[in-house]
């Protein structure tokens, strides 16, 4: 049938801002999502996952209904119960644990940023539970934190030109969303197109990724030795002058401290560490001190290791030192449409709901004070205390949008606390995963096809319209939900908004807009400014970029970016490296999936049907390994069964392994979770320690033969 009807919308298949029109049949049904041509945040683009999107939302295994659990944890046997009593049961459970135990025996976990971060913050916090855990940790946040520590806002590539100016240099740094379709709110087909019209690309990538294939320069580091690559490239624009002297000296504080510093770094220090030659190394600082301007395209590649936040702070002062702070194609702060009530982080602290703690029960947060910058509760000390019952044992959990057992680590502790030891247990989900076949009630979660919203979760430069084009029928939006359950506790003061209506038409309110006009303009701009910092500073303590942190001084934590190893490596723990000769790493996102999700979606699926570990072909013949073969990928803490794939761009003794497997067509309640989850690759042992992060791309291990 021919489409009748085109609706735009905006896609949350993943992270990106691709606007998407949505064609429908005669009868309103859709039929097919295709890229908007017109838009300015993706001009046309689409990922398999977008275009996914109808057979995901009606796919035959959706939740659609409320249930309960009838028999034991892990039965599977649940019965259809109406909202209102669901709503109710969450309700006097959460209270009674509130008033029996404290309000932080109540905790909510979420997984990656979604629309409703905000929300579930808020909730929680109002609860007077500290206890809002997520894997912030391992993502984005470390280079967030460090960013408002250091400039004061999160410097972002300007890869969009709004300002009329195209970066001249991009270095892409632990980034591939060029590849995988959208990270960090940024879209990675129109990242590839300012990389085409960049004079000069450099990666630091351990991998040779699409995008460094076809860079001028690739620096093949080894992996999780990053912060000695900056420290490097800190000490060749220090030492050869490239640095912007007029920026330097009128907006950062601590250069001189700086200069002594990297003194020691020189490429030939960090060559045998990086295992990039040093000449490559003064090229690229050169390349990229003089490029004008330049940006740096930073992504997850950084931030699970335990040297995450060391490293965000040197590539923040490669980005100051350089004068690429805030100017037209460097790293910019977005300015959000005036006419739309969303802050960043920076410019609202209380985003969360923090405010709603008082000093006393922020202090009850488990794991406070065990890393000075970690984002909420620690996740991985969560799941641990659930278990241990040290500092005490969380009763009640909300898991709102994750699959803990496949994307936190030690997925065996995730799934002992679900099953033997929290008394009351909620998961809203899109499916039945398995975190949710353990949980005592099981909430439908509503898709990106079935919502109204006004976009703004990544701060930039615009906002964006997404217009529900499915009947929801029995599902709800889990913000309706947590409106609804915050009423029912009494938390008005939170959620002063009747209900998800009235709260879109509040977020509106100064554009003197309603959601229907709103959503027929699809898109709301910021005015972009450059150069804020010329009228009003830095955001930070001193009011200038500070390259030396005081705050991390304050702390007794060093003010000045170290390179620590990672600590399983060669280097670190030969002894561990004799029976695990092979460098980890996990989970490069990849382009079907969106980590754990997908698995039941065929054409998703069909483009990357089982779980892949990559290893240099020579690697591979010397195990008698052969192109598809399943492998078990062995560490001192577990194993994973995936399937070989052979990528000649490796080092001959790194490998990459698929995360976030599980196999939705097998049976419950496991449907084979344990088979191939990376995540049981580590143990809770190590951690970043100023922010908690966790070395996930780059630990050790071996390769064994499996059988299919
Ligand atoms: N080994 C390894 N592990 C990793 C990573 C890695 O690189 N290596 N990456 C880490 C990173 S960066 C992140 S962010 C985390 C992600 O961790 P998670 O967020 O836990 O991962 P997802 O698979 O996206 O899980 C989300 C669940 O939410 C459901 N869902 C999707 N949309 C909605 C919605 O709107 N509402 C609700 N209620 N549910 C929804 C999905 O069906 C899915 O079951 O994983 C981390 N895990
Ligand atoms: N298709 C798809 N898109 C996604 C997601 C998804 O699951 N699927 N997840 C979303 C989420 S939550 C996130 S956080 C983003 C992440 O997206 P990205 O920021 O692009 O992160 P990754 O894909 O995890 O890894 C990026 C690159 O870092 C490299 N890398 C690994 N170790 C190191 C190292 O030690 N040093 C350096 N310099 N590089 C290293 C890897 O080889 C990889 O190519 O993607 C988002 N977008
Ligand atoms: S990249 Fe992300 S936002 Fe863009 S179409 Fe794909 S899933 Fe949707
Ligand atoms: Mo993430």
């Amino acid at each position: 049938m021919a489409p009748s009807s085109i609706v735009k919308t905006s896609c949350r298949g993943c992270h990106g801002v691709c606007q998407v029109l949505v064609h429908c049949d005669a009868s309103g049904r859709p039929v097919k999502v295709t890229g908007d041509p017109d838009s300015p945040t993706s001009r046309g683009y689409i990922c398999p996952k977008g275009a996914a999107a109808i057979e995901q939302a009606t796919h035959p295994d959706r939740l659609r209904r409320p249930l309960q659990r009838v028999g034991p944890r892990g039965s599977g046997r649940y019965e259809p119960i109406s909202w209102d009593a669901a709503l109710e049961r969450m309700a006097a459970a959460f209270d009674a644990v509130r008033r029996e135990s404290g309000p932080e025996y109540v905790a909510l976990c979420q997984g990656t940023g979604r629309p409703y971060t905000e929300f579930t913050g808020r909730f929680i916090h109002a609860l007077g539970s500290p206890n809002f855990v997520s894997p912030g940790h391992n993502c984005f946040l470390p280079r967030n934190i460090a960013s408002a520590l250091t400039v004061g806002w999160l410097p972002v590539a300007d890869v969009y030109g709004r300002g009329g100016g195209c970066p001249a240099c991009v270095f892409v740094f632990g980034c591939n969303s060029m590849a995988t379709g959208a990270a960090d709110g940024l879209c990675g087909s129109m990242a590839g197109k300012a990389l085409r019209q960049a004079d000069q690309v450099i990666v630091a990538d351990p991998r040779r990724t699409p995008t460094a294939a076809t860079a001028d320069l690739h620096l093949q580091l080894r992996p999780g030795t990053e912060c000695a690559l900056a420290l490097a490239l800190l000490h060749v624009i220090v030492g050869e002058e490239l640095y912007d002297r007029d920026f330097v000296a009128r907006h950062c504080q601590g250069f001189a401290e700086l200069a002594a510093h990297v003194a020691v770094f020189s490429p030939d220090w960090a060559a045998p560490i990086t295992r990039v030659a040093a000449e490559d190394i003064r090229r690229a600082a050169r390349v990229f001190a003089t490029a004008k301007p330049a940006c740096l395209l930073w992504g997850n590649g950084i931030d699970t290791s335990v040297n995450a936040f060391q490293t965000g702070r040197a590539l923040l002062l490669l980005m100051a030192i350089t004068g690429n702070l805030d100017v037209p194609g460097g790293m910019v702060r977005w300015v959000p449409p005036a006419g739309v009530r969303c802050k960043s982080p920076q410019e609202d602290k209380n985003i969360l709901g923090m405010q709603f703690l008082t000093p006393e029960q922020k202090a009850r947060m488990i794991g406070a004070g065990k890393f000075p910058f970690v984002p909420g509760c620690h996740q991985p000390t969560f799941w641990d205390a659930c278990l241990t019952g040290q500092p005490y044992r969380p009763r009640a959990v909300w898991l709102v949008g994750t699959n803990p057992m496949l994307t936190a680590t030690r997925g065996d502790v995730v799934e002992a606390a679900l099953r033997d030891h929290l008394e009351f247990t909620v998961v809203s989900d899109l499916f039945m995963t398995p975190a949710a076949e353990l949980a005592d009630l099981v909430l439908p979660a509503a898709h990106w096809l079935e919502q109204d919203d006004v976009v703004y979760f990544h701060k930039i430069w615009c906002v964006l319209a997404r217009q529900r084009v499915l009947d929801p029928g029995e599902i709800r939006d889990d913000r309706e939900v947590i409106l609804a359950l915050a009423h029912r506790l009494g938390l008005d003061d939170a959620f002063p908004w009747p209900d998800w209506p009235s709260y879109l038409g509040w977020l509106l309110e100064p554009s003197g807009l309603d959601f229907k006009a709103f959503a027929a303009k699809c898109i709301l701009f910021g005015e972009m400014r450059y150069r804020k910092h010329e009228a009003n500073g830095f955001p930070t303590p001193s009011g200038r970029v500070e390259l030396v942190s005081s705050v991390m001084a304050r702390l007794g934590r060093p003010s000045l970016p170290v390179y620590v190893e990672p600590p399983h490596s060669p280097v670190s723990s030969p002894e561990i490296a004799a029976a695990y000769p092979l460098i980890l790493m996990t989970g490069c996102k990849v382009l079907p999936f969106f980590h754990s999700e997908g698995r039941q979606i065929d054409s998703l699926r069909r483009l990357r049907p089982t779980p892949q570990v990559a290893v240099h072909p020579d690697t591979a013949a010397a195990l008698g390994l052969a192109p598809g073969d399943p492998v078990w990928v062995v560490t001192p803490a577990g194993r994973a069964k995936l399937h070989l794939r052979p990528d000649a761009g490796l080092s001959p003794d790194v490998v990459q392994a698929d995360h976030g497997w599980w196999y939705p067509e097998q049976p419950g309640p496991e449907h084979g979770w344990r088979e191939s989850c990376v995540n049981l690759l580590f143990g809770h042992e190590h951690f970043d320690p100023d922010c908690g992060a966790e070395p996930l791309k780059c630990s050790l291990c071996r390769l064994e033969p499996a059988t299919a």
